[in-house]
């Protein structure tokens, strides 16, 4: 495939500072060698640098408008524009207010080719919040509604774009929901697996009935992982860790059977915080877990029969 690397240094929408760093550790990480040794074509784009955008207003509970609206803006182009162009956008956060922009990008690039768009939301939390709801004002806690259409605050993005129907974001991994969070995700119909139902079903099976989903539905699959998605344990280096997450082996099989898919048309690597890792055990997971994606494999596996 052809990839394009788009940095987002953006750490204004989370509650803490160090995210700004997680581009840089994802490539000192070796994220592009790693796609390259697969047989990849990558582009390196950069970073992606913005000043506040001015013609939006300062509010007090959506933390640093003027400037996440400006990523927002930037990123939403700059994604679009490399899948219009045949090549699968992978985005290095930089925190997950960014995929208010990633994800519009991909949804403009669905809508024009009249394929639905589907999100795989990996992350201990569901980012639902708007700022109407949100108990922290914090951005990252708000893409989901964001492109959903259903956070809206001032005119980021025009408000005749296109939307993702929440019916079509699965989330998978939740175990930290705030109370109004919980409401909406019901009332909108996203597809929540919190940990207890992987737990239970086990996240092959999970996996497989979203992968048929959107086989079905000839649908694109934007995924957006949030380093705490995975257990503090083998994934430390992120502001809001939250216990009892996906394993090593999980995350991986995740990837694997997304991979042999082929549904995956655009990545986001999220919240990963180098200020607060571990020697850069965190970054090393998550550009193996994009070597998994891309098509590493243990073993060699027979084709699936068409
Ligand atoms: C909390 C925490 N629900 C909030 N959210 C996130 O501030 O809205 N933490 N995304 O990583
Ligand atoms: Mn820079
Ligand atoms: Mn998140
Ligand atoms: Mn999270």
């Amino acid at each position: 495939r052809s990839v394009t690397l788009i940095g987002v240094p953006v750490e204004e929408g989370s509650g803490r500072r160090g995210a700004a760093m997680g581009p840089a550790a994802l490539r000192i990480a070796g994220v592009d060698q790693t796609l390259i040794d697969l047989g990849h074509d990558v582009c390196d784009e950069g970073d992606i640098h913005v000043v506040p955008a001015r013609d939006l207003p300062n509010h007090p509970k959506a933390h640093n408008l003027r400037l996440i609206g400006a990523y927002t803006r930037a990123l939403e182009a700059s994604t679009y524009e490399a899948a219009a162009a045949g090549r699968f956008p992978l985005i290095l956060g930089g925190d997950h207010s960014l995929s208010m922009g990633s994800v519009s990008g991909m949804a403009r690039y669905a809508a024009e080719q009249d394929r639905p768009l589907f999100v795989l939301w990996l992350d201990a939390h569901s980012d639902f919040n708007s700022p109407a709801t949100s108990p922290s004002g914090n951005m990252h806690g708000m893409p989901v509604a964001f492109f959903s259409g259903q956070a809206e605050v001032a005119e980021i993005l025009p408000k005749d774009r296109p939307l993702v129907d929440p019916r079509n974001v699965f989330q998978v991994g939740i175990r930290s929901v705030d109370p109004s969070e919980r409401v909406e995700i019901q009332k909108h119909g996203v597809n929540v697996f919190d940990m207890r139902s992987i737990d239970e079903q086990g996240i092959a099976a999970t996996m497989r009935h979203i992968v048929s989903t959107i086989e079905k539905a000839n649908g694109l699959l934007h995924v957006s992982l949030d380093v705490d998605f995975l257990d503090p344990d083998i994934a430390p280096g992120v502001g809001t860790t939250v216990p009892g997450g996906a394993t090593f082996r999980e995350a991986h099989l995740v990837m694997e059977i997304l991979s042999d898919s082929g549904l995956v048309s655009s990545l986001d690597l999220v919240e990963l915080n180098p200020f607060l890792d571990d020697r850069g055990k965190s970054a090393r997971v998550l550009v193996e877990l994009t070597a998994s994606l891309f098509g590493r494999r243990i073993f060699d596996r027979p084709t699936r029969a068409a």
